[in-house]
């Protein structure tokens, strides 16, 4: 697909209204054509016309489905914060929403596990390189898209950028914005208000607002595919006295 085509490409985003797009048009305008060209598409790949390549992919990913529970390794320890992390595919398209429930359902260590919270550059390096070793990271056509994080717009949240939280409460402060993000510049009527590793031409550890959930009608290369999940580490047990510990050591 030509890279105007898309929807995040046209006239440079909402962050320069005063500009329009390759194709002539308002941003606006040119982001409901790109996302009805997605969904004809789409339609086209239904019907078997076109786009062979993307119909196999969605076979390969519907027969993992079915033969695949969600391919979650070890979690992987990070001295930097001290928690361990975990990124799982879900080997098809998964909503924020899901991926959310699903996080919380993984328990390492005793320890029920969350959407990733970033605090740091080398939290999200870490993370990246970890997301490289799964089959999460694809190319829609114009972007590439990785693994959804553990931001999201709070509702009534000014656009396109205001109100970002994390899941765990923490505060909002490192950031790492591809170029232009976060600009809410999802289908008609929809915002954008969820976070994901995505990137320009090249797999980049650069973030995204993208929407909640992808309707069916759109390619599945243009979702989400996985998520980063971290744990906390347990609490340390309480020893008790140096006396206990003394009694304990002769024993
Ligand atoms: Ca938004
Ligand atoms: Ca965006």
């Amino acid at each position: 697909m030509r890279l105007a085509e898309h929807p995040h490409a046209a006239g440079g985003g909402h962050g320069k209204p005063e500009k329009t797009s390759s194709a002539g048009l308002a941003p606006a305008a040119a982001d409901a054509a790109c996302w009805a060209h997605m969904k004809s598409l789409k339609d086209l790949d239904s019907k078997g016309d076109i786009m062979r390549t993307s119909g196999m992919a969605s076979a390969l990913i519907a027969a993992l489905f079915v033969v695949g529970d969600a391919t979650w390794a070890t979690p992987e320890f990070f001295p930097g914060t001290g928690h361990y992390y975990d990124v799982i595919s879900a080997h098809g398209v998964i909503s924020w929403s899901d991926a959310e429930v699903a996080a919380e359902a993984q328990i390492w260590q005793g320890q029920h596990g969350y959407l990733a919270a970033i605090a740091s550059a080398a939290e999200n390096d870490f993370v990246f390189d970890l997301s490289l070793d799964s089959d999460i990271w694809h190319f829609s056509g114009s972007w590439y898209q990785g693994p959804w994080l553990g931001g999201f717009q709070e509702d009534g949240s000014e656009e396109p950028a205001g109100g970002w939280a994390w899941v765990t409460g923490e505060p909002w402060s490192y950031t790492n914005w591809m170029e232009g993000q976060s600009d809410n510049n999802g289908p008609p009527g929809e915002d954008e208000n969820r976070l994901c590793l995505w990137s320009q031409g090249m797999i980049a550890p650069t973030w995204n607002d993208f929407i909640d959930v992808l309707d069916p009608m759109y390619p599945p290369e243009y979702g989400i595919w996985g998520y980063v999940v971290e744990f906390d580490v347990p609490p340390v047990p309480v020893k008790g006295s140096s006396w206990g510990r003394l009694k304990a050591d002769f024993r």
